[in-house]
Parts: C-alpha cells; sequence; structure tokens
C-alpha cells in the first residue's frame, strides 16, 4: 500500500502524485463511497488517497483520507447529482466575466455562499476587462465595490493580455481552487501564470457568446515542480449552474454575510428574512444589503423549498 495526492480526475482514470514523485494513473473501486457524501465522483483533485498496485500491474485507489474541507455542487440546481469540484483547498479563486460570456450575480453569490459553508476563504477575478464598454467599466466598479465592502478580496485583469506577474503571489504557497464559467479564461489565467501553454484554451461561441466548454478534466498545476509546497492551482472545467447542496433553509443566511450580519438584530433566531415580523434584513434590502445578494440568497431558499415539496 501507497499513499499519493490525485492531481487529475478525467472520470475514467485518476492521476496520482505518489510519495515518490511518479504520477501513476489509477482506478476507482465501483464500490468506493466516502461515507456522508453522495457524488457522481468519490474522488477528487486535492484528495489524499491510498493506492495499491494489483498482481495484473493495474493501480487501485483503496481509500480516500479524510478531507480538510471540499467544494461541491449541483449539476442543475434540482438534480440529485453532485459533484466535489475539489478538496483540501486553501481558497477559491472564482474567474468571473461581465461579458463574454456574462457570469450572473446568482452564479457568484452561489459560488461564493458554498465556499462560506464549507470556511473557504474565496476571491473574485473579474476577467477580460479589455473587452469592457465604457459602460460595462462602470458596472465593474460597482461590483467590486459591492463584493469588497462585503469583504471579498478582488481583482481586475485581462488574462490574455496583461503581465499578470503581481497576481502570481495571490497563488504561492496555497492550493487554490480555480473555477468559474465555461470560456471566462481559467485555463488562459493558468498559462499566463506559468509562462507557458499547460493546457487548452478556445475561443467562446459568437452566436452564443458562451464557453465550448475546452477543459473537460480537472487538473492540478504546481508553482513549483520540486516543491509541492510552493502551492498549486487546479484547473477545473467551466461550469453552468451552481446548484447548493446540503443547507438548511435557517442556514442559507449565515452564507451571505451581510445578511448574517443584520440577522442578529431579527426577533426571531430562525428568521428566514421572507416577511416574518420584526426582520432586521429586509428592510436593509436596497439600504445596505445589495438587492442582488438579496436574490441570491432567495434563489438558494427556493431551491430548498422546491425540493422540500416535490
Ligand atoms: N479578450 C480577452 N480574451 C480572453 C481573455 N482571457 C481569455 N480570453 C479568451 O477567452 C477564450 C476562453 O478562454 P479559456 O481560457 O479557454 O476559458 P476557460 O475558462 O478555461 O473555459 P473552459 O475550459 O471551457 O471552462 C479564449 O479564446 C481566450 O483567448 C482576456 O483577458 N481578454
Ligand atoms: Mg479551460
Ligand atoms: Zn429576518
Amino acid at each position: 500500500m501507497d499513499k499519493g495526492l490525485v492531481i487529475k480526475s478525467t472520470g475514467s482514470t485518476i492521476g496520482v502524485l505518489r510519495s515518490d514523485g511518479q504520477t501513476v494513473d489509477c482506478h476507482v473501486k465501483g464500490n468506493l463511497r466516502i461515507a456522508g457524501i453522495r457524488s457522481t465522483n468519490p474522488v477528487a483533485v486535492g484528495d489524499q488517497v491510498t493506492i495499491e498496485q494489483q498482481p495484473d500491474g493495474t493501480t487501485w485507489i483503496t481509500s480516500v483520507l479524510p478531507r480538510r474541507n471540499y467544494i461541491i455542487r449541483r449539476s442543475t440546481n434540482l438534480s440529485k447529482q453532485s459533484h466535489i469540484l475539489a478538496a483540501n483547498i486553501d481558497q477559491v479563486a472564482l474567474l468571473v466575466t461581465l461579458n463574454h460570456p456574462v457570469t450572473s450575480t446568482t452564479f457568484i453569490d452561489r459560488l461564493l455562499a458554498t465556499a462560506e459553508a464549507y470556511s473557504v476563504p474565496a476571491m473574485i477575478i473579474f476577467n477580460k476587462i479589455d473587452l469592457l464598454t465604457a459602460e460595462e467599466h462602470e458596472q465593474l466598479s460597482e461590483l467590486r465595490e459591492l463584493y469588497e465592502s462585503i469583504g471579498y478580496h478582488t481583482i481586475a485583469i485581462s488574462a490574455k493580455y496583461d503581465d499578470i506577474e503581481d497576481l502570481k503571489h495571490e497563488f504561492i504557497g496555497k492550493t487554490t481552487l480555480l473555477s468559474g464559467n465555461s470560456g471566462v479564461g481559467k485555463s488562459t489565467l493558468l498559462n499566463a501564470i506559468f509562462g507557458q501553454t499547460l493546457t487548452r484554451t478556445a475561443d467562446i461561441s459568437h452566436a452564443h457568446n458562451k464557453g465550448m466548454h475546452t477543459t473537460t478534466f480537472s487538473e492540478m498545476y504546481f508553482l513549483e515542480q520540486s516543491a509541492v509546497s510552493g502551492g498549486a492551482i487546479i484547473d477545473t472545467p467551466g461550469v453552468k449552474g451552481f446548484g447548493t447542496l446540503d443547507m438548511q433553509r435557517e442556514e442559507v443566511g449565515h452564507y451571505f454575510r451581510e445578511i448574517f450580519d443584520r440577522s442578529r438584530g431579527c426577533r426571531y433566531s430562525n428568521c428566514l428574512h421572507c416577511g416574518e415580523p420584526g426582520c432586521a434584513v429586509l428592510p436593509e434590502v436596497g439600504v445596505s444589503i445589495a438587492p442582488s445578494r438579496f436574490d441570491s440568497y432567495l434563489s438558494i431558499l427556493n431551491d430548498i423549498n422546491e425540493e422540500k415539496y416535490r
């Protein structure tokens, strides 16, 4: 038996970096289940696993060691299928484009809420600012101001044209999950950070202003080839929706920092801020709570309600 780190997940095989520095393609037993988690991938990039070589030469993952954390999503809001994006990470870098393609604030907030739920710090990187119109630049400033005021670090770049040397320090010494819609430039940013073409990128569809799902599997890249401790970035396939998971209705508000803050003043501790008497949140919507954030909050609440009554 050997131990290793999952650095690549194609679905059929899993790339595991062994302690001796070798990467081996491993298989996963169909019955490998992790206690309490239903997901389409029992093993995710970032997992620490035990592996065993069989007499026929194939290597199998025999167990997944306990995770420090993980980020999980549902493929569509109401689907039962869930997918672990990555495990044992230090931060999420959410890549967002205001246009080409459009990233919705609901998407941003759902991902941020999920990161919050699993206690993973998140930052927002606005990309493709070279493409923005004057009006969109204004919109960018407002969004940055909004998220900074809530306490999220934001950055605005053009991964394709900027010298992103400065950005590197955001990633050093940490394991970062790079996530976002398809076509926002995750792989482009990765290649820019590493100064070489490590992974495929592709134009977005002109007809649909959407990404083409160019990256089809998750892979971890090390900032310093020799030392794992130098930091790592996990490039992931672009995701469309971001369905949240395992949240109780009363908990959703805890994952929106500014809503949680105000909710201390609500009369009832289980207030959902949907018209209950003595609610301290609702009167603040449009004042100290952005309507877009409250909409995102309601959208998650709505999913849970629909699920409950289905
Ligand atoms: N104008 C402009 N184009 C960019 C920028 N960053 C990336 N692109 C382009 O956007 C397209 C999509 O980039 P990718 O890096 O493949 O996007 P991705 O997020 O990895 O997409 P998936 O792998 O499908 O999830 C490519 O044609 C890139 O050249 C940018 O800063 N400015
Ligand atoms: Mg990609
Ligand atoms: Zn309330």
